[in-house]
């Protein structure tokens, strides 16, 4: 059987597909365990640099599989499976010290629009369209949705887009600032490869810690928030990185960074 997720290990960064294409690449446990592993994997391996998530075939993920959820004799613990597989998820893409490019290729509905929002650059195809498709079988949105939906297109579209459940071109939440860019289908492979592959070779403790920043900026203060660049930039100020960068600025060269903090 093939597997739920393919891992392709690149020059610097890794690629990680949701590979259900036949269930638009819904999540099942097997899927959530092998994309926790392989998130795990990547954060302990210092070669890997920066992370492409995407999916197989004409979706990226129609979130949870309905298929296990539909017909039960007695209704399920659905605040288990957020605990133990979707929260861990967000948690995972959000913490992890290096950056997570998603590339959208399809449609991305319930748990799987949202698990893209969590990723630090998003990436669409002209032909994919987003869904807050919860509200069409009697859930919440959740992995974060109503965390980061408001926060990015304002609460009035959050609502009804949520409420609604209706499909989002990669078009308007690209005008709406909800993901960074929209691609043309035919690009969208390409075009997020090379992203990431430039990311690779980055600063990627400084993108560590920005990522930090901005993880943290949701629940700050502008004063708690100040306090907090002070300390991530004393940090970064002492990567090797810092002294490459400044050196190599000074000298009119590309900087050769290694990514580490030390
Ligand atoms: O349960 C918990 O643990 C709690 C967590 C919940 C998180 C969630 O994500 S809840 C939300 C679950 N997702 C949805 O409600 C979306 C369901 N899917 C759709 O609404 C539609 O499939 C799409 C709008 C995403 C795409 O529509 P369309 O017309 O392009 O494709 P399709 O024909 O509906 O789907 C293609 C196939 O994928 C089809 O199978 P078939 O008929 O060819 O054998 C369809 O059943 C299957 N599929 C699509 N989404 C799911 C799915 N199978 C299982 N689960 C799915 N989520």
């Amino acid at each position: 059987m093939e597997s739920a997720l393919l891992v392709d290990r690149r020059d610097g960064w890794t690629m990680l597909t949701l590979n259900r294409p036949d269930r638009l690449n819904s999540f099942n446990e097997d899927l959530h365990r092998a994309l926790a592993a392989a998130l795990d994997d990547a954060a302990a391996d210092a070669g890997c640099r920066a992370v492409l998530l995407t999916g197989a075939g004409r979706g990226f993920c129609a979130g949870q599989d309905l298929s296990a959820r539909a017909g039960l004799a007695e209704a399920p613990d659905l605040g288990a499976t957020i605990d133990a597989l979707y929260n861990p998820l967000v948690r995972r893409i959000r913490g992890l010290e290096k950056p997570v490019i998603c590339a959208v290729n399809g449609v991305a509905a319930g748990a799987g629009a949202n698990i893209a929002l969590a990723c630090d650059i998003v990436l669409a195809a002209r032909s994919a369209k987003f869904i807050q498709a919860f509200s069409k079988i009697g859930l919440v949105p959740d992995s974060g949705g109503t965390w980061f939906l408001p926060r990015v297109i304002g609460d009035a579209r959050a609502r009804a887009l949520m409420m609604l459940a209706e499909p989002l071109t990669a078009t308007q939440a690209a005008e709406w600032g909800m993901i960074w860019k929209v691609v043309e289908d035919a690009d969208l492979a390409a075009e997020a490869e090379k992203l990431t592959a430039h990311l690779a070779t980055q600063p990627t403790y400084g993108l560590a810690l920005t990522k930090q920043a901005l993880n943290a900026s949701g629940a700050n203060s502008l004063d708690a928030q100040l306090d907090l660049e002070r300390d991530l930039q004393r940090k970064a100020g002492r990567s090797p990185d810092y002294a490459e960068g400044t050196k190599a600025f000074m000298e009119k060269r590309t900087p050769a960074f290694t990514g580490r903090p030390s």
